[in-house]
């Protein structure tokens, strides 16, 4: 269902900088390295504006991830320090404790947080696995807060299961460009993760889809991770950007740094390519600077993660994150599309 109270920006004729040659004429891909290959004012510029047709700009999504399902996946994701095919110590554990799961999501909504999102290595729930977490989703919709999930490929009826329950969100990610998931992952194809996002869409659960950069990839594959994205229909509502933590014992551990400029670039494209879904600066936080994050926002990033861990990596504490949204007199959304949640 799409979103009905944000405005759909203008994509280029009304943008305070000139449209990327012959709009419209080129592949998606070729505009959006057009995007890219602007020079660095004229891409924050544009994106900014198309930022503020949609968005307030000094406002941002708070979402709190927990890992309810870690280590021990089969699937071998060359960046996922969960994977089973890696040794990067960090060990399997079953499923938690709805009330552990209830407590961390308390905790969250007292921080300040407005969306919870529950994490699990796994390939995709087996039948019985999912009735754990379809517990959690209602208990954690019952505190007011709204749900996220990421299990993995759904199988039939699934994605109805979790709507029934009160999800909101799913988070399933593409993470790269299409000619580039087979250097990353072996274990299943771009096109399985496309067949999960389609049965959320059908269940009528909001779609929180978007990628890592910092793999090794090409800009042009950039480019193309962020044209896979903006091509679903309709564009998902959250797009998070994650950059690569290079986690010891994964294949991606000596993965030479993106640039800063280049991740800052990448979400502005996004911002430019997607102007009515939430943009998420993700993953990568805690080795950003603060002015590199500010730039972020600027770019038309307006949602983080928020609490000091991701899944099994850190984040940046909760204060910090608060002294910097102050400092840049930014504040925290009380609620994401107030009104609008379709399982409100
Ligand atoms: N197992 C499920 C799946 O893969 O869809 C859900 C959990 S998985 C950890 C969720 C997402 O985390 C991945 O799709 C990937 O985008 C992101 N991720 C995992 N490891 C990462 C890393 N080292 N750096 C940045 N993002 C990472
Ligand atoms: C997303 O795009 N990034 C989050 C969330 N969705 C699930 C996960 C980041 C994981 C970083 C590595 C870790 O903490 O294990
Ligand atoms: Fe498993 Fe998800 Fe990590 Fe891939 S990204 S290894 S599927 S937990």
């Amino acid at each position: 269902m799409p979103p009905a109270t944000v405005k759909q920006a203008p994509q280029s004729s009304a943008s305070p900088v000139a449209a990327p040659p012959a709009g419209g004429a080129l592949p998606a891909t070729a505009q959006i390295e057009a995007l890219f290959a602007l020079p660095f004012a004229d891409l924050l510029y544009r994106a900014q504006g198309v930022h503020r047709a949609s968005f307030d700009p000094n406002a941002v999504q708070l979402s709190t991830l927990l890992s309810v399902k870690t280590g021990g996946c089969p699937e071998d994701c060359g960046y996922c320090p969960q994977s089973a095919h890696h040794a990067t110590g960090v060990a399997e554990a079953p499923v938690m404790a709805l009330a552990a799961v209830v407590d961390a999501a308390r905790a969250a909504r007292v921080a300040g947080a407005t969306r919870f999102c529950m994490g699990a290595a796994w390939r995709g729930p087996k039948r019985k696995e999912l009735e754990p977490v379809l517990e959690m989703v209602r208990a954690v919709k019952a505190l007011g807060l709204e749900t996220c999930a990421t299990l993995g490929l759904l199988r039939d009826g699934q994605a109805e299961q979790l709507r029934e329950a009160g999800l909101d969100y799913y988070n399933h990610n593409l993470d790269t460009a299409p000619d580039f998931y087979g250097e990353i992952v072996s274990t299943r194809t771009f096109g399985d993760r496309l067949a999960t996002i389609d049965r959320v869409r059908r269940a009528g659960i909001r779609v929180c889809c978007g990628g890592i950069v910092g793999m090794g990839e090409s800009r042009a594959q950039r480019a193309a991770l962020i044209a896979a994205l903006a091509s679903l229909e309709p564009p998902p509502e959250s797009v998070p950007i994650n950059m690569l933590v290079r986690v010891e014992g994964t294949p991606l551990a000596d993965s030479a740094a993106l640039d800063w400029s280049e991740f800052v670039r990448t979400i502005a494209v996004a911002r430019i390519a997607m102007p009515a879904s939430y943009v998420r600066l993700s993953a990568g936080r805690q080795e950003m600077s603060e002015p590199v994050q500010a730039l972020c926002f600027l770019a038309g990033a307006n949602s983080i993660f928020y609490g000091e861990r991701l899944l099994t990596t850190g984040n940046p504490e909760t204060e910090a994150d608060r002294a910097l949204l102050d400092k840049l007199g930014m504040h925290a959304l009380a609620e994401a599309r107030p009104g609008t949640s379709p399982n409100a």
